[in-house]
């Protein structure tokens, strides 16, 4: 609903920035948890999570995903959110190792597409594969939904029983290979959604300010942060993940959609209160 409280995910790092291309990149465990501290600070409930190992490059190593989230936990309350992507080309045991840790959701791309030069393989077998290590940790999956394509794939891998029952769709538009980031390609993705399902808007570079506001005035839920785009305005990077956060709540407020708290967040999604928080890897 267009007045239910909106859900602010911070996606902090992504796999696909660098220092070199991008200087103010949070890379190290205490980096990631301060840009998350920051970012629920300013609003996020969602921490959408990759980490990086020591040279700074993107990870799916189990310790690293556990330093990180403890970090994170004892500085504030979201909902962590781990990324099953991590980087193109990470091999699938690697994408689904850190899920027995069980942070309270993961995400689930739900197609294979190009992702700028590279493929980015989510083939059939690939999406069960995490599917049920999603089940099995007993996570609640956001399915990652890139073009139309995987889209249509929600509802026949819905009716095959892959997927986990309580599931949360993200958009992310306009990845070079994917859907372009226009309002229009929002609102017919928006319109064939079943009803009652929950959905996030998320937009790469400069489409991220007016899609995400976009799906604020529709009664969706927005991710911002610096996986997706690392410049505030025409010319001028974004330093820190908050100021993201920051913008997108001002304009939620002036909206009239409040800011949902980590418990309205949580019972939006359907997500129990977090009983066990993040296990220590085995
Ligand atoms: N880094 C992309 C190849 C996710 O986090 O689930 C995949 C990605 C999606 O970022
Ligand atoms: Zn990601």
């Amino acid at each position: 609903m267009p007045s239910d409280p909106l859900i602010i995910t911070c996606a902090l790092v992504g796999a696909e920035q660098t220092r070199e291309t991008y200087p103010f990149l949070p890379l190290s465990p205490e980096e990631i948890a301060v840009a998350a501290e920051e970012a629920v600070a300013a609003g996020a409930t969602v921490i959408h999570l990759h980490v990086r190992d020591a040279a700074g490059k993107p990870s799916q190593q189990v310790e690293i995903f556990a330093e990180v989230s403890e970090k994170i936990r004892r500085r504030c309350d979201c909902i962590l959110q781990y990324s099953t992507g991590g980087a193109v080309g990470t091999p699938l045991a690697e994408r689904c190792a850190p899920l027995q840790l069980r942070p309270e959701m993961a995400t689930l791309s739900m197609g294979t597409m190009n992702f700028g030069p590279d493929i980015y393989e989510n083939s059939e077998s690939t999406i069960t594969a995490i599917a049920s290590a999603i089940k099995d940790n007993g996570i609640m999956a956001e399915l990652e939904v890139f073009d139309v394509g995987m889209f249509e794939n929600i509802a026949r891998f819905a009716a095959r029983g892959i997927l986990p029952q309580r599931h949360h769709v993200d958009f992310v538009l306009g990845v070079p290979g994917g859907m372009a980031a226009t309002i229009g390609n929002l609102v017919l993705l928006v319109d064939r959604l079943a009803v009652g399902q929950s959905w996030t808007a998320a937009a790469l570079g400069r489409q991220q300010l007016p899609l995400t506001t976009h799906a604020i005035a529709m009664g969706g839920h927005v991710r911002v942060g610096i996986e997706d785009n690392i410049y505030y305005r025409k010319g001028e990077l974004v330093r820190r993940n908050a100021q993201l956060v920051d913008r997108v709540a001002r304009l939620a407020r002036e909206l009239e959609r409040p800011i949902a708290t980590v418990q309205q967040a949580r019972a939006i999604l359907g997500l129990k209160q977090h009983e066990t928080g993040v296990r220590s890897p085995n």
